[in-house]
C-alpha cells in the first residue's frame, strides 16, 4: 500500500471562527498555525508555543507546521536592527524545534502578504472566491497610491479600461479595493498607505538582486541553527507570481527556484510548493518546476486558479482551474513514497459557500469551501494510489 500524504488544515488560533472540532469532521489530522498576536520579529516564547501545542493535541490532532513565522521587514531590506532580528529569528525556531515543532513556512515578499482585489468575486453557483483584477490593480496604483510613473507597468488597454473604471467608482468601492489590497493575515495587522508608499521607495532601491542577496543573506544567517536541530524551512511563493506596485520579486519562476536551492544547498532551505499563487502566471509551467524542485518540498497548499486573457485570476475550485491537480499530485504522491515522514498538504484557500456565505469568515478560509477542497483532493489521491 502507498503511503499517503499528510492532510492539513490551517488554524487561526483560538479566535478563528472554524474550531478545532469543525477540522477534525473535515478530516484533517494536521493543524497548521502560527503564533499571530506576537508581533512580527519578537521572539516566540516557549510557554506560547506549549500552550498551542497542547490546545491543539488536547483535540486529537497535531501541530504539523507553522504558517508562518514572519520574516521582519528589517531582515527583508537588511537595513537597520538587522542582527537583533536575526537573532530573534533563530530563537523563536529553536523555540519551536524544542517543541518538536520543525517545519516551518515563510514567505519574502516585500510589504504585503497575497494581494487580491476583491475578496466576493460571486460565481455562477453563488458561491464566492476571491479575484485579482489587472484593471482594479492599476486604479489603486495610479489614482490612489499615486505612484511615480505606475501608467509604464501596464498596457495601454488596461490604463485606459482603468481610467475609464475609475472614473465611474464610488467612493465606497475605492475604500474597500484600498483595504483589499492593503489587507494582512488575519490576526495581524493591515498596512497602511503612507508606510507602502514609503517601502516602494526603498524597495526599488534594492531591486530583484539586492532582494536575493538578502534573502541568501537571511538563510545563511539560520543555516546552523535549522541544521543542528532538523528544522526545515519552506518558503512561499509571491502570490501573485510578478512585480506589483513597482515591489521586486523573487519566489516566482523556475528561475528563482534554481537560485534560491543552488545558493544555498542544504535540505533545510525548502519550498512550500503552492500551486495557486504559481498557477496565477501565464508563463510558468506548474509540472517543470514541481519535478525541478520535489526533492526540497517539505510543505505543499494545493488550490486552483481561472486566468482570463489579461491574466487577472480568480481562485476556481480546487480541481477545476488552469492547474493541472492531476498531474500534481501523481508527481506527489510519487515523492511522498521516498519519504520518511509524510509531506503535508492543506487545501489552500476555498470559496466562501452553502451556509458560510452567512457567517463573518476569514477571506479565503472559511470552512465548508476548504472541506470541500480537502475532500476532493483526499479523492484524487485515494483515486491515483487506488485501494
Ligand atoms: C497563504 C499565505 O493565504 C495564503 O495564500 O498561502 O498567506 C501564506 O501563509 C504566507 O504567504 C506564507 O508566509
Ligand atoms: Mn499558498
Amino acid at each position: 500500500m502507498k503511503k499517503k500524504l499528510e492532510q492539513t488544515w490551517r488554524w487561526y488560533g483560538p479566535t478563528d471562527p472554524v474550531s478545532l472540532q469543525d477540522i477534525k469532521q473535515a478530516g484533517a489530522t494536521g493543524i497548521v498555525t502560527a503564533l499571530h498576536h506576537i508581533p512580527h520579529g519578537e521572539i516566540w516564547p516557549v510557554e506560547d508555543i506549549r500552550e498551542r501545542k497542547e490546545t491543539i493535541e488536547n483535540a486529537g490532532l497535531t501541530w504539523s507546521v507553522v504558517e508562518s513565522v514572519p520574516v521582519h521587514e528589517t531582515i527583508k531590506i537588511n537595513t537597520g536592527a538587522v542582527e537583533k532580528y536575526l537573532f530573534n529569528y533563530n530563537q523563536t525556531i529553536t523555540n519551536l524545534a524544542l517543541c518538536g515543532i520543525k517545519t516551518i513556512c515563510y514567505n519574502f515578499m516585500p510589504v504585503l502578504d497575497w494581494t487580491r482585489t476583491q475578496l466576493d468575486l460571486t460565481m455562477k453557483d453563488g458561491s464566492k472566491a476571491l479575484y485579482f483584477d489587472w484593471v482594479d490593480l492599476a486604479i489603486f496604483d495610479i489614482y490612489i497610491l499615486h505612484r511615480n510613473d505606475a501608467n509604464a507597468d501596464y498596457s495601454p488597454a488596461i490604463v485606459s479600461q482603468a481610467e475609464y473604471k475609475y472614473l465611474n467608482m464610488s467612493i465606497q468601492h475605492k475604500d474597500i479595493l484600498t483595504k483589499n489590497i492593503l489587507m494582512g493575515i488575519p490576526g495581524e495587522s493591515d498596512i497602511t498607505l503612507d508606510s507602502l508608499k514609503k517601502s516602494i521607495k526603498i524597495y526599488s532601491n534594492i531591486g530583484k538582486d539586492g532582494l536575493r542577496k538578502n534573502l541568501t543573506n537571511f538563510l545563511l544567517s539560520i543555516r546552523d541553527t535549522c541544521i543542528q536541530h532538523g528544522i526545515k524551512m519552506t518558503i512561499h511563493p509571491d502570490d501573485p507570481p510578478y512585480p506589483i506596485l513597482g515591489l521586486p520579486r523573487i519566489v516566482s519562476t523556475i528561475e528563482d527556484y534554481e537560485y534560491i536551492l543552488n545558493t544555498v544547498d542544504n535540505n533545510f532551505n525548502g519550498i512550500c510548493f503552492c500551486t495557486g499563487s504559481l498557477g496565477a502566471s501565464q508563463t510558468n509551467n506548474l509540472v517543470e518546476i514541481l519535478n525541478l524542485v520535489k526533492s526540497r518540498v517539505h510543505f505543499i497548499h494545493l488550490r486552483n486558479v481561472k486566468k482570463d486573457d489579461m491574466g487577472s485570476f480568480y481562485e476556481a475550485d480546487h480541481l477545476d482551474g488552469d492547474v493541472n491537480m492531476y498531474a500534481i499530485m501523481e508527481i506527489l504522491i510519487a515523492e511522498n513514497q521516498r519519504r520518511e515522514i509524510a509531506l503535508p498538504f492543506r487545501p489552500d484557500h476555498g470559496h466562501q459557500m452553502l451556509d458560510d456565505l452567512k457567517k463573518i469568515t476569514n477571506p479565503g478560509y472559511s470552512a465548508i469551501g476548504r472541506l470541500r477542497g480537502l475532500a476532493e483532493l483526499r479523492g484524487l489521491e485515494y483515486g491515483i494510489i487506488g485501494f
